[in-house]
């Protein structure tokens, strides 16, 4: 048996776990960093695209935004399209701030260059990694790797392991509440080496299912439509993808998209998803390991990001003031704001999908809530408040 002393042992390489880690190292807290998946596993992954003004603002305190700065793009607005109608919802007009477009995959790989500069330690390719005694003043981790296996003593545990991790899974159930909706379709996302058909993202609602126009760069093409649960990427030659997304957006838009090899492609579920608390004694859930939103509002990214935002503080203040105020109000302040993330992104994904049971009168209901929300200052200004970030 290996065994090392930390004082935050963060289980999770993904964007928390990652972002925390460097945070805490930057300020001197030691950290230590499991995930069972291996590094390139890890960079392979295509996730989110949007980041909010508060994400990047984290990304520069942590030091690690120099190339974000240098390859992102900055967007004023979006487009939504329905009922054969294109609308732009103009957010840095309405709400003086516009959102940046940079991929998870390079924010992962900024954070991954950080650690490995700064020598931080990290176990990838981790198995069975559990949190133990949390409930205690003495917790600890363990795990295996090819060496054996390890224990890992420390202070705090950041459950940073995403949606399927063992740290959520480590409390018991009648100590956590989860709220839960499914919703009957997922998303169907294509990368493609071509240049994206519009400067900034639409959003499609159409009789044939949603559909997403994004991009990661201006050469790079991100787009998704709404697919059956059944589906599975087999089913979907580029072809078809081509030809179904260009059935659910305007006319002119689907003319002037310029279609090309896909190279990558993967269907993901919708799904809402709230645990609370989100602090059991010395074990903290951050990120997807405390929620899930459906992407329609491009929060998962940002909520995992404000959730470090609200630790981090918390174990600045123990270790530096010999606070614990903040560490007390994190499970508070993280959830006020990612109930209203789910809110916002709930709504979206109701507003702009084909629901397969709301029939003619959803459908109608759909078009006038769209029709009412371009028509209306008052409810642009709280879509581009919403999305563009709440305040921490
Ligand atoms: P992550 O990124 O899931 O990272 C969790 C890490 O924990 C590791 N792990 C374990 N480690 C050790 N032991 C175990 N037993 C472990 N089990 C898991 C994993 O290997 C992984 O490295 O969570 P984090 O850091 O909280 O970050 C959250 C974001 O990744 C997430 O909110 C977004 O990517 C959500 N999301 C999207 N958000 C958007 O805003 N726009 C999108 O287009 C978008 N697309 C997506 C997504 C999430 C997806 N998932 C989780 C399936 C597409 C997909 C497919
Ligand atoms: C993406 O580019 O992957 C993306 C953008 C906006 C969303 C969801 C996903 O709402």
């Amino acid at each position: 048996m290996a065994n090392h002393r930390t004082q935050v042992a963060i289980i999770g390489s993904g964007p928390s776990g990652l972002l925390l880690g460097q945070l805490l190292t930057n300020a001197g807290i030691d950290n230590l960093i499991v995930d069972k998946a291996s590094k390139t596993h890890i960079l392979e992954r295509i996730r989110a695209g949007v980041l909010e003004k508060g994400a990047v603002a984290m990304l520069e305190e942590a030091g690690v935004a120099d190339r974000l700065h240098a390859e992102s793009l900055h967007h004023d607005g979006i487009a939504l399209a329905f009922s054969g109608r294109t609308e732009r919802i103009d957010m840095a007009s309405l709400v003086g701030q516009g959102v940046t477009v940079y991929g998870q995959t390079e924010v992962t790989q900024d954070l991954i260059d950080a650690r490995e500069r700064t020598g931080a330690p990290a176990f990838y390719d981790a198995d069975n990694a559990t949190p133990h005694d949390f409930d205690s003043n003495r917790p600890f981790v363990m795990f295996s790797d090819a060496d054996g296996n390890h224990r890992i003593d420390c202070d705090f545990i950041a459950g940073c392991d995403g949606y399927h991790g063992p740290s959520r899974r480590a409390v018991p159930d009648n100590a956590i509440t989860a709220f839960e909706r499914v919703y009957p379709f997922g998303w169907l996302g294509i990368l493609a080496d071509v240049p994206p058909v519009s400067d900034e993202l639409i959003y499609a609602n159409h009789e044939r299912g949603f559909a997403l126009c994004s991009m990661r760069t201006t050469k790079r093409s991100r787009y998704y439509v709404q697919c059956p649960l059944e589906d599975s990427v087999d089913d979907w030659s580029d072809d078809r993808f081509w030809d179904e997304i260009r059935l659910r957006l305007p006319p002119a838009v689907a003319e002037a998209m310029t279609i090309g090899p896909s190279f990558e492609k993967s269907i993901a579920p919708l799904r809402s998803f709230v645990a609370e608390p989100m602090r059991f004694g010395r074990l903290f859930l951050v990120g997807d390991a405390a929620h899930i939103v459906p992407p329609t509002g491009a929060k998962g990214l940002n909520l995992a990001v404000s959730d470090v935002h609200y630790l981090f503080e918390g174990l600045r203040e123990h270790y530096r003031d010999r606070s614990d105020v903040g560490l007390d109000a994190y499970s508070e302040r993280a959830l006020a704001r990612v109930w209203k993330a789910v809110r916002f992104s709930w709504w979206m994904t109701t507003m702009l999908h084909r629901f397969p049971d709301t029939g003619p009168f959803g459908q109608r209901i759909q078009e006038a809530e769209l029709a009412y929300l371009v028509s209306s200052t008052a409810a642009k200004t709280a879509l581009a408040e919403n999305y563009v970030g709440l305040p921490y």
